[in-house]
């Protein structure tokens, strides 16, 4: 080893700071240069340790300590730099500088799974996380929402019931991040106010095809206060400009196992690529005289206001169009607190919102390790940030000079500084009297009438989804009790429902649950609940998966690959071999995967294009005949070449071929084309 003992002072007295190979030099926490980083000193070259050695102590302290406890909930997650702009003078509504039109504020946004693990599957069936720090001006403002507008409850004092019944059982430690269980149904069941919630989470919006694909919502009622005070009351809406998509439940449980990290792969490839995925901020506002002849209260969180009464007014643009540097400093220690908000927004009473301001700042104190996490620079808020606040851990900024109090009389220069009456935040001034009561408005107590609209504003696709959702979940629990309890429920949200849930178990329908206020049968039916009505208008920013093998035909190939470019989607092509397969012209296609890493489950859409010869070496490839079998059951749209045909009588699809397949080299290029903005042929019954 040479040993580098004698570095050169450089021009400004600091040691050289490169290697003699030009790297830069390895150093300790403290600025040591290391002389060797593969041996820790010994005494002898096979005897012991010395504690000299303060390099490798160093080192494996730090490594001791890499880890910090991850989430409670949303553990897993996933996060990217972008801005949002404001599209619309919201001046008569808010008085918040992110809501002035043309304002460009910074932004990092996470999503994430709920109940499972840092370690657990991406495609997990769980409500998302959609998670949104606004760096304005005026300080940060956390909007922390789901991809789903409503919740499981409607007092925070039950989150912590919620979320352990939803976690691995305590005795055992699983199953891990899924519902399908006892303890998660028994508390569901036991709680009705979660039924709206319930539809939801056993539609198709638990199992999105990527985040990019997704609603967010800020769930809860909270006001904004314009410059005279005034308030209005107000829901966030985030709407994907890319369209509505979900996978298949089939899909998901195989998604898992091929690439456990689907949707964090599939934002860093849209964002690497310039692809950046976009989302539109919509606004529901609305005033208290709306909320007093509203047949729901609006403080109560398991419900929605339909967009048909009051209609999501698009003001401004989230662009997610920057990975991070590093997972750790940004994604894992972000910390959301929706007790951060900024002059013009403040909270209504729901009380669910009123729990989490307190839980959030709470959290990130056992997270991240003491009071100063707002230095942590993901944290910090991009405008000045002045107070007295001082010491603790990790304390990177303290007061500078000799006041850190005030009052004080040392002056404008040294004194630090002062509230600002004019400009400081004010809470809304809101009148509130009554006695203190632990309880719950009766205007919380219709726990089904949403759960039937959302029920019936669904496709039959969807609405079938759904009970398949419940009948799986359901099998999954072992108590009868439990699965009686949820039937008698659902018979409150709809017979048919109910009807085909209790057959898909195998049992008869129990009375209905006793419900706390009669169900509304009238509520109209709304499209934007659906997501087959608001999926994409075409296929941008989706993946065709092209199977080649050699002999494929280098025409057909291209058509694809520039057809594809030019409607702003990928294609990976898929062969035997990762080396990649020779085409009909003699040219070489490189592969993006080989056959066994490469299933059709991970593409919208696949296309086989393939000579006799080609198709006959993938026919003795049994992940080549899952290609094929799983894109006909998942409802895909499929180009393929009269040279596929031994491959798909092996996959035992050749007599199934319907019009969702197209003959690329018979004409039926353009059809496959037009084809794929719909995503799945539904009536194959995916
Ligand atoms: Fe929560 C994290 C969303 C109810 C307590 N929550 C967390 C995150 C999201 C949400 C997106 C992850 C933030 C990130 O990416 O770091 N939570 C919601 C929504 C809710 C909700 C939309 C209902 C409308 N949450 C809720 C309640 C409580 C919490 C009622 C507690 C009383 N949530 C937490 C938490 C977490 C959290 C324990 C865990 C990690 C964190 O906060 O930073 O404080």
């Amino acid at each position: 080893m040479t040993t580098k003992n004698d570095l050169p002072i450089d021009d400004n007295g600091a040691p050289h700071q490169t290697t003699e190979e030009g790297y830069d030099t390895l150093t300790t926490q403290h600025g040591v240069a290391v002389s060797d980083d593969q041996n820790h000193l010994k005494a002898g070259e096979r005897g012991p340790m010395l504690m000299d050695d303060f390099h490798f102590r160093e080192k494996i302290f730090h490594f001791d300590h890499e880890r910090i406890p991850e989430r409670v909930v949303h553990a897993r997650g996933f996060a990217a730099h972008g801005f949002f702009e404001c599209l619309e003078d919201l001046s008569d509504l808010t008085r918040a500088a992110v809501f002035k039109k043309g304002e460009k504020t910074p932004t990092f946004t996470r999503f994430s799974t709920v109940a499972g693990n840092k370690g657990s599957p991406d495609v997990a069936r769980d409500v998302r996380g959609f998670a949104t720090k606004f760096y304005t001006k005026e300080g940060n403002w956390d909007l922390v929402g789901n991809n789903i507008p409503v919740f499981f409850i409607q007092d925070a004092i039950k989150f912590p019931d919620l979320i352990h019944a939803a976690k691995p059982a305590p005795d055992r430690g699983f199953p891990q991040a899924q519902t399908a269980h006892d303890n998660f149904w028994d508390f569901i069941s036991l709680s009705p106010e979660s039924m709206n919630m319930v539809m939801w989470i056993m539609s198709d919006r638990t199992i999105p095809r990527s985040f990019r694909f997704m609603e967010g919502f800020g769930v809860h009622t909270f006001r904004l206060i314009n410059a005279e005070g005034k308030s209005t009351f107000v829901k966030f809406h985030w709407k994907p400009k890319q369209g509505l998509q979900s996978v298949v439940w089939n899909e998901a449980l195989k998604i898992n196992g091929a690439d456990p990290d689907f949707h964090r792969r599939d934002l860093w490839d849209a964002i690497q690529t310039g692809d950046y995925p976009e989302w539109e901020l919509g606004l529901q506002v609305f005033d208290e005289e709306f909320a007093e002849k509203f047949d729901f209260d609006v403080l109560d969180a398991t419900k929605i206001i339909p967009e048909e009464e009051v209609p999501v007014r698009i003001v401004g643009r989230l662009v997610l169009d920057k990975v991070v540097d590093n997972f750790f400093a940004e994604t894992e220690q972000v910390a959301f607190c929706t007790n951060n908000v900024v002059p013009g927004i403040g909270f209504s009473n729901d009380p669910l919102l009123q729990g989490r301001n307190f839980s959030y700042l709470d959290t990130q104190v056992k997270r991240l390790g003491g009071p100063n996490f707002t230095h942590i620079p993901i944290n910090a808020p991009q405008c000045p940030m002045r107070n007295f606040q001082q010491d603790g851990h990790m304390a990177m900024h303290n007061p500078k000079g000799r006041a850190n109090y005030e009052p004080n009389s040392w002056g404008t220069e040294e004194g630090g500084p002062r509230e600002d009456p004019a400009n400081g935040y004010r809470h809304y001034p809101e009148e509130v009297s009554g006695q203190k009561v632990a309880t719950r408005s009766e205007t919380f107590a219709d726990h089904y009438s949403q759960a039937r609209q959302f029920y019936l504003s669904q496709t039959d696709i969807e609405q079938t989804h759904i009970a398949n959702a419940l009948t799986f979940e359901l099998s999954k629990c072992q108590e009868m009790r439990v699965r009686k309890r949820m039937l008698s429920h659902l018979r409150n949200i709809h017979e048919d429902l109910a009807e085909a849930v209790a057959d898909g178990l195998g049992l008869e329908l129990p009375e209905p649950a006793k419900a706390a206020r009669e169900t509304k049968t009238d509520l109209k039916v709304s499209d934007a609940l659906s997501i087959i009505k608001n999926g994409p208008k075409n296929f941008k920013g989706r993946k065709l998966g092209i199977l080649v093998a050699d002999g494929s035909d280098a025409g057909t190939v291209k058509a694809l690959q520039d057809a594809m470019e030019e409607a702003g989607a990928l294609t990976v092509v898929v062969a035997p071999k990762v080396g990649g397969a020779k085409l009909s012209d003699g040219s070489h296609i490189e592969a993006g995967e080989k056959i066994d890493g490469g299933p059709s489950i991970l593409y919208d859409a696949v296309a086989l294009v393939l000579s006799e010869e080609g198709a006959n070496t993938l026919a003795d490839l049994p992940p080549a005949r899952d290609f094929v079998t799983d894109a006909m059951a998942h409802g895909k749209f499929i180009g393929l070449t009269e040279g596929a045909e031994p491959l798909l009588k092996v996959a035992g699809v050749m007599g199934k071929l319907d019009d969702g397949c197209f003959r690329l080299d018979d004409g039926g290029m353009d059809g496959f084309l037009e084809a794929l903005p719909k995503l799945r042929k539904w009536d194959r019954d995916a």
